[in-house]
Parts: structure tokens; sequence; C-alpha cells
């Protein structure tokens, strides 16, 4: 647990005192205020097992209403509070650092309607994204987003960290496809900017300022999210590549030979896919290469796109930048492949502790960071490796080990971050600042820029009782 690593103190926020816990049973009804000590602990850690809070009440709103009611409570007598959806980040933002009184979303969980027509889906919060894919599916529409998480995280959670995910490539980012969020801000004030839709240009945009900001401004209770069409077929390849050079000429190939039907260009080297095969007992269907590809197409005529993809993948193999492949549109066979991906992040934590980088990178210096940390960090790990997005330049650097040392760590950090900053990437793509990275921020935002974005806090939550200790720097 890293609280001690980052020097934190606590706000002059106060404790939860027996008479506020009344006050939030008589609000939202006693099953519904968690003091129980077990299940609180699955509240105060995060899925990393890297931050633990001690918040000692849990508190599951069933409406706007309730949520708003809890909110202005918490305000009037200045009780921190730390929004929770899943509880599947990857930044330490989703769980307390201190005693915040967790509020989870787990029941704000309805589907209101999704329209077939429009594509438009609006929901509460809490729903589960593999639910409104489902109910997407059922009416012929997909979810602009996918995520390995997609069990468990809320569609709430994604939008309020902007997730990216396997489809960023096809779809966008959520900036584009949520229309409209419904958020309860700090003082209990119910903000509606729902839309229907896609072109509203009455001034400010802020529906943005809650796509992405974790918590920190607001908290989310409704959206509405524009669902594309669902594609009648889908192929999915799997290719071996014998360099990097090859991996990006073949990343070239296919916007260029593929591009309208390109849903997914993910990449993974060896080591990221030997640590899945290890953990998860899989099973490779092609010898080993130094690098990976998973290419997935989606598109309207499954003729057309299996030709398309079948004659991408011959050039790719003429031209010496594929050497081996298999590409399927079976559903079972597809999946079996998407697991060789989706389960490498899970797969390195494994290993024993892991170190996980989320970086914005230029696409022709892509990889170079991945054998500069393994020089690095020689013995002292157990895999260093690289895998992700390539199609949106977002690299996942996963450092493991058996476990945490101070002497790895210092190796790693400042370092990863100072080489992105002076590639002028980003040091977090996809997964956000949460606790975790608020000290790194800097390396990628300008400080006039940060000075803004406290201002802006400072604005919606003036007494900082959403999320306090993310996103904006400690001191
Ligand atoms: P939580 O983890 O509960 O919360 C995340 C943040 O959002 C916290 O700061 C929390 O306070 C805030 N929050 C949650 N709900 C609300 C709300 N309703 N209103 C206001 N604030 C709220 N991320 C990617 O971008 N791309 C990936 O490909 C990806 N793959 C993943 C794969 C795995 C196996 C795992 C474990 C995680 C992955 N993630 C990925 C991380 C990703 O950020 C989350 O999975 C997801 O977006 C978080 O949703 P959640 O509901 O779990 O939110
Ligand atoms: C992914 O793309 C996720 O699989 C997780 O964003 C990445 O754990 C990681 O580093
Ligand atoms: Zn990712």
């Amino acid at each position: 647990f890293t609280q001690d690593r980052y020097q934190v103190s606590r706000k002059s926020f106060a404790a939860v005192t027996d008479s506020d816990v009344s006050q939030f049973e008589k609000t939202i009804g006693s099953k519904y205020v968690v003091t129980d000590s077990e299940e609180l602990l699955t509240h105060n850690v995060d899925f990393l097992k890297a931050v633990r809070g001690n918040s000692k009440v849990v508190l599951k709103p069933g409406s706007t209403e309730e949520l708003s009611q809890i909110m202005k409570y918490c305000y009037e007598k200045n009780l921190a509070v730390c929004p929770q959806g899943g509880n599947t980040g990857l930044v330490g933002g989703s769980v307390p650092v201190f005693d915040e009184i967790v509020i989870s979303l787990n029941r704000m969980n309805k589907i209101h309607s999704i329209d077939e027509m429009t594509g438009i889906a609006v929901a509460d919060s809490g729903v589960i994204l593999e639910n409104l894919e489902k109910s997407a599916n059922e009416h012929g529409l997909v979810v602009p987003l996918d995520l390995g998480a997609k069990a468990s995280c809320h569609i709430g959670g994604n939008v309020s960290t902007n997730a990216g995910g396997l489809r960023v490539i096809r779809y966008g980012s959520l900036h584009g496809s949520v229309l409209g969020v419904e958020s309860v801000l700090a003082n209990g004030t119910v903000l509606d900017l729902m839309s229907n839709f896609k072109k509203d240009n009455t001034g400010y945009h802020l529906k943005h300022m809650f796509i992405g900001s974790e918590g920190t401004l607001g908290i989310i209770s409704k959206l509405a999210i524009l669902c594309p069409p669902a594609p009648r077929a889908f192929h999915v390849a799997f290719v071996g590549l014998p360099s990097f050079d090859a991996v990006l000429q073949t990343y070239l190939s296919a916007k260029r030979q593929l591009g309208e039907i390109l849903s997914s260009c993910e990449m993974m080297d060896k080591d990221a896919l030997a640590a899945a095969i290890q953990h998860f007992g899989l099973k490779a269907p092609i010898d080993d290469y130094p690098f990976y590809m998973l290419l997935e197409t989606s598109g309207s005529n499954a003729d057309h796109d299996q030709e398309k993809f079948n004659s991408f993948l011959e050039n790719g193999m003429e031209a010496g930048h594929i050497v081996d492949g298999t590409i399927t549109g079976d559903p079972g066979k597809m999946q079996e492949i998407w697991k060789l991906r989706e389960l490498v992040p899970v797969a390195l934590i494994e290993d024993g502790y892991c170190f996980k980088y989320d970086i914005s990178l230029p696409l022709r210096q892509f990889y170079e960071i991945v054998p500069v940390m393994q020089e690095r960090c020689g013995s002292l790990a157990h895999r260093v490796c690289g895998y992700g997005h390539l199609g949106d330049s977002n690299l996942h650097l996963n450092i493991s080990c058996s476990e945490f040392t101070p002497e790895i760590y210092k190796r790693i950090e400042p370092y990863v971050f100072e080489y992105t900053s002076k590639l002028k990437g980003s040091v977090s793509a996809e997964h956000g600042i949460g606790f975790l990275k608020t000290k790194y921020l800097s390396y990628t935002k300008a400080d006039n820029a940060i000075d803004m974005m406290k201002e802006v806090k400072n604005l919606m939550d003036p007494k900082g009782i959403l999320n306090p200790y993310k996103v904006l720097p400690l001191n």
C-alpha cells in the first residue's frame, strides 16, 4: 500500500459520527448504509491492491434524489466522499485515502431506454458495461467502448475516467460518444446536462467537465450515450511479427487496406503474451515471435470483409512484415484469441507485484522505452514488457517482479515519466491520474494549465469534499 510513499496528510474534514450514520439510514434506508467491516474492506481496497483506505461507511443510494440528499448533507457537515463505480480503476482513484465516505453507485443500475432508430442509450451511471452492451445488442446496437474490465466496471465509471479500451480506433473517445450527463454536485445540486443530440453548440460544453474528471467535480448519476449499429460480421486475426518496425508497417497497411472495417489494432510483445499463457494456461495459436498483433474487423458484409482481411494478410506476408498468423470469424475462436490479449494485464499482476504505466508516445518511438527499461531494471524485474492500443499510440508498459522493493521502484520512477515527458507524450493515456499519479501530472500538463484545473475545482467544489487527494497535485 502506497499512502506512505506519497506522504499525504488528512485534510481537516469532519469524521463520520453515529448521528451522521442515523441520518444516512433515514435518507436511503439502513440496508444501504454499510458499516460491516468485511464488506467495507472490498470498498476500501483498489483492484491493484495499491491503495487502502479506512472508510467507516459505504452509502448505496438508489436514485439521483437520494444521492443529492446525501451530498447536500455531506456538504453541510464538511464530510469528504469518494465516488465508486465497479472499483476496477488502475490509478487508485476509486477508493478512499483516509476515512472518506464511499458512495457506491452499484444500486443505480437502471437502463432507462435504448432507441434503435437514434442509437441513443440512456442509463444510470451504475449500469455494468457488459449489461449495457448486451441490451444494446438486443436493439441491434453496440456500446462504442469495450475493455477487459467490462464484467465489473460501470458505464458511469467509464465516463468518469474517460476510459479508452479496445474500440477507440473505430469509435473515438467518450468525449465524442457521450451526448449528455446528469451530475450531482458537491453541494447536492443536480445539474442536468442530458441531451439527445450530437449537435448542441449552446455555449460552454459543460458535460466534458465530467468526462474524465474522476469524481472530483461531481458524481455522474445518469448519462446518454450514442451507440453505433452492431456490425453484422466480425473477424479477428492474430499475427506474429519479427520486429517492431514490422509492427509499424503492418499498422500502416491495416489503416490503408482495412480502413473503414478496422475495429481494433492491438500489439503485444512476447513477454506480455508469455504471462497470459503461463498464468491462465492459454494456448498460443501460432509459434513464438518477438511481437504479436491482434487485429479485428467489423463490417456489414462477411464475405467482403474476409476477402479484404485475407488479402491484407497475404500482402503482409509477402512483404515479410507478418511471419505467421491465424484468422477467424468463429465467435468461440475469436473469444479465445481476445483472451490472449485481455488477460495480459491481470496475468502480470499474478507474477507478484506489477508496476503499470499507461502512456501515450509518438508512434515511431512507441516501443523504444521497453528495452531501455529492461536494461535499467536488469535482474530486479521478472518481466519488462509492452502491449497496448497501438492504433491509439497508447503503450502499456508493465514491469513485474516478485514483490515491491524501493530499489526497483527507484530504477523505474521518475525515469519513466521523464522519458515520456521528453517525447511530449502523456503520463496517463487512458487510466487517469487518480491517487497514484498526482505527483506526475506536471510531466504532461503545463503549470498554468494545472492552476486552471485548481480554479475549476475550487469553483465547483469549494470545500474540496469530492474525491480529495485525487487528480490534482497534493502540494
Ligand atoms: P471505479 O474504478 O470505481 O472508479 C474510477 C474513478 O471514477 C474513480 O476516481 C471514481 O471516484 C470515479 N467514479 C466512478 N464512478 C463515478 C461516478 N458515477 N461519478 C463520478 N465519479 C465516478 N481502462 C481503460 O481506459 N482502457 C482499458 O482497456 C482498460 N482495461 C482494463 C482492464 C482491466 C482488467 C482492469 C482491471 C481495468 C481496466 N481499465 C481500463 C481501467 C478503467 O479505468 C476502468 O476499468 C473503468 O473505466 C473504471 O470504471 P469503474 O466503474 O470500475 O470505476
Ligand atoms: C488494457 O488495455 C488495460 O489491457 C490495462 O488498459 C493495462 O494493466 C495495464 O497496464
Ligand atoms: Zn488499455
